[in-house]
């Protein structure tokens, strides 16, 4: 690796010349953009040569995280800043008159994510390699990431994402490494010497090429592996199809590569598609054969024997989506290693770890058993038979509780119930904050947890601080460096140190003048990207993420439409000036999400324009919200919205981004904001509404009474109907379905009745902004407190409690690493 700007001036040129034959003078920002990437690509594929070797030679369990999404963001900054050389190339391309950012600005986004789950899953990338866990991620790569969303008259209107369109620097395709996924058909069986032995007969191959990414792990040599595959069809095949018949050899390879074209774009939805089934299954199906053909070469080879598997792999299942690793597991150990039920049954759950990401019985996968049947055969049998054993322990247990052992099934009522199959063949069951763990053992999973009281647990969310504070916002990590020395790099928690300068008054402006400058670079995209021109001096108040009626953007809304009708009545009222905003994509079936942005983008085309408001709010809908938008708006923010009804939200992860970058928030007691609370203490957090008892106790009753609550508060009525009576500009019936999804479904998220509170912890915003002081001592405690929300402390104890894995020290050459 280079160790001067020099070195990599030279390095840099050279490459521009062996790539494209061209000079630094004669070529394209992209090619420049292509050219350090394919540099650092390089440096990295010894460190990466090096991992593989010694993992492989080492004999050390290894985790392998299988996830349907990856929601990786851009990768250059962060390789560099890994890898410790951020500074050299970025001093090295500006004396070449170059800026990193604008070549960074180039890369991509992969976007193979839709929120939450799929970010998740790249801090703990992250994590497993800066803490040298042999730890991988196994996804799809998707033609197709998550959809661009472009705002046309206030509307969201859907575009393909065309990620790969210029080629992945990133990637490496592995054809020799690919397998084949077999889908359809039928199972013939036949008995040998009473053994039942089963051919899957008939069925429709697709080769599964996999594309490895390597993931960079700060300041050590450990590069680890995501491994996306990509559906293909099989060359062979469609030749000698196209003998015959050309269309159908063209709808064949079109058919099988549909299976990875497009990522499904819902959050918190299923929608029961088969094609979605069979992107499940083809990952885990492909992913397993990998590891099973590896650890066979590795292990079985030199001195272990299959029934060993479980103490060298774990493999881990994010959200019921990879749940066939399962009855797969099973398929392999059992069709293709000759084990026993037992046998294959006991190593298959010893290897499996399961996280639930969500309580939202919309959000339950089930799948109707002829769909399943008819696409996975084999999968099906052993799904039935798991089923038909775990049933008949269950009949043991509670003999004659006909109706609570339906409800358990792993098969009941024409479905396949995912959840069901992922507790009963995992070894560990984990939450994603403390209540969501809770609520999981005490109602969700509350059977489940009688029948297995030992598999449930909690793991709190975490984000990468080095992506989320280090990178996104590098003015802020200098000047915490500054004051604190680097150590909080590999040991977040060592940010508390900063706690003894919250009331350092000094210090307090240093922190308001990087928030400044971070406000004053969103206000410049604003200004370029919406026309609107915003005040640096207000409070950016910031709402950013996926649409949805329980994330309750209505209720924000409900908030800034009563400032306004209070403004317009009296427009000195004595707030602080505010400027609101938005971001996030709406489901693209998903009609009330989609409307609730034309709401937004409405209320903002009449507040923005209205002179008696006096520019004291402003409202903005940033189009597009993606992990690179999100490292933009994130440090320019100064109150953090998470406002969930309370038990809806499993943890939140921009809960963690936000204060890590010294928003204050205001919040529900809901998912991870209650760890946040406890953290930082309840005088630094703003709180307000239902807590989680309390709204699950409303359900039990069946809610509580929206229309009394209508009609006894006359503002919460203006609001309610000023939705529907032309107040805006727009047909009588654009906002219906928000109106209804208020009153008609009687309020099923609680946004009227948390409004009252909702509006007080406003006003106490208010107040404390006007204190400057007190206000910049509430942002430095949010940083100071952040560290236990560092993704190194969840895979530490993901590693220790669940997956039994042990860091390894990788060295290239025996070179010892320090200091960043
Ligand atoms: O996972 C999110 C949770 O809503 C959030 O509270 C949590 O912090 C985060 C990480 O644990 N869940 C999701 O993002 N879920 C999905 O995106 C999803 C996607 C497709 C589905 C179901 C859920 O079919």
């Amino acid at each position: 690796m280079f160790k001067t700007t020099e070195e990599f001036k030279t390095e840099f040129v050279d490459k521009l010349q062996t790539l494209f034959g061209q000079s630094l003078d004669d070529s394209s920002p992209k090619d420049k953009y292509i050219a350090l990437a394919s540099l650092i690509r390089d440096h990295i594929s010894k460190r990466w040569y090096q991992t593989n070797k010694q993992y492989r030679y080492s004999g050390e369990k290894q985790v392998y995280y299988f996830s349907m999404e990856f929601l990786l963001g851009k990768l250059l900054v962060n390789n560099l800043f890994n890898l410790g050389i951020k500074d050299i190339c970025r001093q090295g391309l500006a004396e070449m008159g170059i800026s990193l950012e604008e070549l960074e600005a180039l890369e991509p986004d992969a976007g193979l994510g839709n929120g939450g789950l799929g970010r998740l899953a790249a801090c703990f990338l992250d994590s497993l390699a800066a803490l040298q866990f042999p730890g991988h991620g196994c996804g799809i790569r998707y033609r197709h990431g998550l959809f661009e969303q472009k705002i046309i008259n206030g509307y969201q209107v859907e575009l393909p994402d065309n990620w790969l369109e210029d080629g992945y620097v990133w990637e490496v395709r592995k054809a020799d490494r690919a397998v084949t996924v077999k889908f359809g058909g039928n199972v013939r069986m036949e008995t040998h010497e009473g053994q039942c032995i089963f051919y899957h007969e008939n069925y429709e191959p697709v080769r599964a090429v996999p594309y490895d990414v390597p993931v960079v792990g700060y300041n050590c040599e450990t590069v680890n592996t995501l491994r996306l595959w990509s559906a293909e069809a099989d060359e062979f095949d469609f030749s000698s199809f196209s003998k015959g018949d050309y269309l159908k050899a063209v709808e064949y390879k079109y058919n099988v590569e549909a299976t990875t074209q497009v990522l499904y774009p819902d959050d918190n939805y299923q929608e029961g598609r088969i094609l979605r089934l069979k992107q499940q299954y083809f990952f885990v199906a492909a992913g397993i054969a990998s590891i099973v053909r590896r650890y066979m070469k590795n292990h079985c080879e030199a001195y272990n024997s299959i029934t060993k598997f479980h103490e060298y792999i774990s493999i881990h299942i994010n959200d019921t989506h990879p749940a066939l690793a399962i009855p797969e597991l099973m398929r392999v150990f059992i069709d293709e290693e000759g084990l026993s039920w037992e046998e294959a049954w006991h190593i298959t759950v010893n290897t499996v770890s399961y996280t639930n990401h969500t309580i939202l019985p919309e959000a339950m996968e089930k799948w109707p058993i002829d769909m399943f049947k008819c696409l996975l055969p084999r999968i099906y049998m052993i799904v039935e038979e798991i089923n038909k054993r775990y049933c008949a322990a269950l009949w043991q247990r509670y003999p004659g509780e006909w109706e609570k052992i339906r409800r358990m099934a792993i098969i009941a009522d024409g479905y396949v119930h995912m959840a069901h199959l992922a507790v009963v063949g995992s070894h560990s069951v984990n939450g994603v904050a403390k209540i969501h763990s809770e609520i999981l053992k005490k109602q969700v999973m509350a059977n489940f947890h009688e029948f297995y009281p030992y598999r449930f647990n909690n793991k709190t969310n975490g984000v990468t601080h080095r992506r989320w504070l280090a990178n996104a916002n590098p003015q802020l990590a200098a000047l915490i460096t500054d004051t604190i020395g680097f150590s909080w790099l590999a040991h977040p928690t060592d940010l508390t140190n900063l706690h003894k300068y919250a009331g350092d008054a000094v210090f307090q402006e240093k922190i308001a003048q990087v928030k400044r400058h971070n406000k004053e670079v969103l206000a410049k995209y604003i200004k370029d990207h919406n026309g609107i021109t915003v005040d640096v001096d207000s409070i950016f108040d910031v709402h950013v993420k996926r649409i949805h009626a329980y994330k309750r953007q209505t209720l924000n809304v409900l908030h800034i439409m009563d400032l306004y009708n209070r403004l317009k009545e009296s427009p000195d009222l004595d707030i602080a000036p505010r400027t609101f905003i938005f971001g996030g994509k709406a489901a693209p079936g998903y009609h009330l999400a989609k409307r609730t942005i034309k709401l937004i983008t409405t209320l903002a085309g009449m507040v923005n324009k209205d002179p008696l408001v006096k520019n004291k709010i402003k409202i903005v809908f940033l189009e597009n919200y993606s992990v690179s938008l999100a490292e933009l708006i994130i440090p320019a923010a100064d109150v953090s919205e998470q406002i969930s009804t309370a038990s809806k939200e499993a943890s939140g992860t921009g809960n963690m981004k936000f204060m890590m970058n010294g928003a204050v928030t205001i919040c529900t007691l809901d998912g991870a904001n209650i760890e946040m609370r406890d953290e930082v203490g309840a005088e630094n957090i703003i709180v307000f509404g239902l807590t989680a008892d309390e709204v699950i106790r409303y359900y039990t009753q069946g809610g509580y009474n929206v229309l009394d609550l209508y009609h006894s508060d006359k503002r919460i009525k203006m609001l309610v109907d000023q939705l529907t009576n032309g107040f805006f500009p727009v047909g009588f019936d654009e906002f219906d379905a928000i109106y209804h999804s208020l009153i008609r479904t009687n309020d099923e998220y609680f946004v009227l009745k948390d409004f009252g509170t909702y509006i007080s912890a406003q006003n106490r915003i208010n107040e404390f902004y006007k204190n400057q002081s007190s206000w910049r001592k509430l942002s430095i405690n949010n940083i100071a407190f952040s560290g236990r929300f560092s993704t190194d402390r969840t895979i530490s104890e993901y590693a220790i409690g669940i997956w039994k894995i042990k860091p390894l020290v990788v060295r290239v050459g025996g070179r010892q690493y320090s200091s960043p």
